[in-house]
């Protein structure tokens, strides 16, 4: 391109811009929903579904914006068959309704489906306004208990990005993940009281590749739980704590669950959890595998059971313990885990005598009990781990109860 065309064209373009901007708020591609009727402190809920609704219509990329405020939101479910990329920026506080009672059982509070390549953005925080609801929930005594809704759903999501985003006092789990491909979970904070029921951070079931990264999780529950048909995920940089770790399971309780393969979980901390890393199945339980699971480089802190695996488990003691979980495990590894555990039970590696586990593998371990009853130890059954480096304590050495 010559002088003379640029010297042209410059003042050209510059009136273009010009004149784009005395278009004013209406930014091609920007859908604020002010503008479709939303309120602070009022309900936006359907001011949102309109300006959802025109932004997928869109044939190009889209955003639709939540402006920085306060809001109420009732149930919202964004699904549509939309032509283009569209990114949803909430700088907002939202709030749900406080009385569970208000909400529709069959539906959660924000769901997002079907949309390929859907961001969330914009570093507002959603809040489950969950403290009515936990008073409810009874399912210490009843295992028909999930009637609350969850806070933040995302189904059958492909080449997605939910980033800068919080995520308060959910009634039940914060975030629940189905049937989504290549989703990434970046810097998100999740915050419930220790105490509340089932307020699981991150869960996620048949999906592949989904990441989840600098992120910071305290909840009543799993920090991040991954149910069945989960591959390709990697937790990277997340800190757990309070609440009971990461969890892969429980898995085995229904027929037909699929193979969870390929979980890695690198540069994670736990602080004050019940568990660090681990995998639960039930007893009696059907078949089912779990494969390639890897936990690498991992900080506890007062964490109650640091490593676990656990092929009896029976949160509320309804089961046949006498029967053999059949969920085979294998190929997993822990590598460098270092900190102090609050009690002496600092690697549990309890596997099925129906299908022991295989092709375990335990790195270097450095876990000091904080108490005084005796120094750290470890529990083994059915499984035989390859020992790599130096653990502390030892692993599985002193065990009986070794499969034969
Ligand atoms: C997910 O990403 C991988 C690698 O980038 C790509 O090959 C695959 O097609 C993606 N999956 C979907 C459903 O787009
Ligand atoms: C998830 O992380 C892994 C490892 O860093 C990477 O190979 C993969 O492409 C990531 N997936 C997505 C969807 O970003
Ligand atoms: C880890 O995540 C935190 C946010 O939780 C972030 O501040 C920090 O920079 C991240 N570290 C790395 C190495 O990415
Ligand atoms: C873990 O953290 C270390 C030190 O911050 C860094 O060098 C390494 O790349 C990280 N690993 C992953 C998988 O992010
Ligand atoms: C250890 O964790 C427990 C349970 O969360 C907590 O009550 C206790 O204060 C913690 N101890 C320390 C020393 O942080
Ligand atoms: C967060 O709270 C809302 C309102 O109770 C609920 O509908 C939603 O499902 C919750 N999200 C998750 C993931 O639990």
């Amino acid at each position: 391109m010559n002088n003379m065309n640029m010297n042209f064209k410059l003042p050209f373009a510059f009136a273009l811009v010009l004149f784009l901007a005395q278009l004013g708020e209406c930014q091609p591609g920007v859908f604020d929903v002010t503008k479709y009727g939303a309120k602070p402190n009022e309900d936006i809920s359907k001011a949102l579904l309109s300006a959802f609704k025109e932004a997928c219509n869109s044939k190009t990329p889209s955003k639709v914006v939540i402006p920085k405020g306060n809001f109420l939101m009732n149930q919202v479910r964004l699904e549509w068959n939309c032509k283009a990329p569209l990114e949803l920026q909430i700088h907002a506080t939202l709030k749900a309704p406080p009385n569970p009672n208000q909400l529709k059982h069959d539906m959660e509070w924000l769901t997002v489906n079907h949309i390929d390549h859907f961001t969330l953005s914009g570093g507002g925080i959603l809040d489950g306004q969950g403290e009515q609801g936990w008073a409810q929930n009874d399912c210490k005594n009843s295992e028909s208990c999930s009637k609350l809704p969850n806070n933040l759903s995302f189904n059958f999501l492909t080449n997605s990005l939910i980033s800068d985003i919080t995520s308060l006092d959910s009634k039940l789990f914060h975030i629940n993940v189905l049937g989504c491909k290549n989703l990434t979970f970046h810097g998100i904070n999740i915050k419930a009281p220790a105490e509340s029921l089932n307020t699981d951070g991150i869960h996620v079931a048949r999906s592949r590749g989904v990441n989840i990264t600098n992120s910071q999780i305290g909840t009543g529950d799993d920090c991040i739980s991954i149910g069945d048909g989960v591959q390709e995920m990697h937790i990277t940089n997340v800190t757990c704590g309070p609440g009971h770790g990461i969890s892969v399971g429980s898995l085995g309780k229904s027929p037909g669950e699929l193979p969870v393969v390929g979980v890695f979980v690198q540069n994670c901390t736990f602080i004050d959890t019940d568990n660090g890393v681990r995998v639960k199945t039930w007893p009696a339980s059907h078949d089912g595998v779990v494969r390639d699971l890897h936990f690498e480089d991992i900080i506890v802190q007062n964490v109650s059971n640091p490593v676990v695996i656990d092929q009896g488990y029976c949160p509320y003691n309804q089961c046949k313990k006498e029967l053999p979980s059949q969920v085979k495990i294998s190929k997993v590894s822990f590598k460098n885990i270092k900190g102090t555990s609050r009690t002496q039970e600092a690697i549990q590696l309890m596997c099925s005598k129906g299908v022991p586990c295989e092709g375990v593998e335990v790195g270097d371990i450095d876990i000091k009990y904080s108490g005084n009853e005796g120094p750290a130890k470890s529990t083994c059954e059915n499984v035989d781990p390859s020992l790599v480096g130096k653990q502390h304590p030892p692993v599985c050495s002193t065990t009986p109860a070794q499969s034969s």
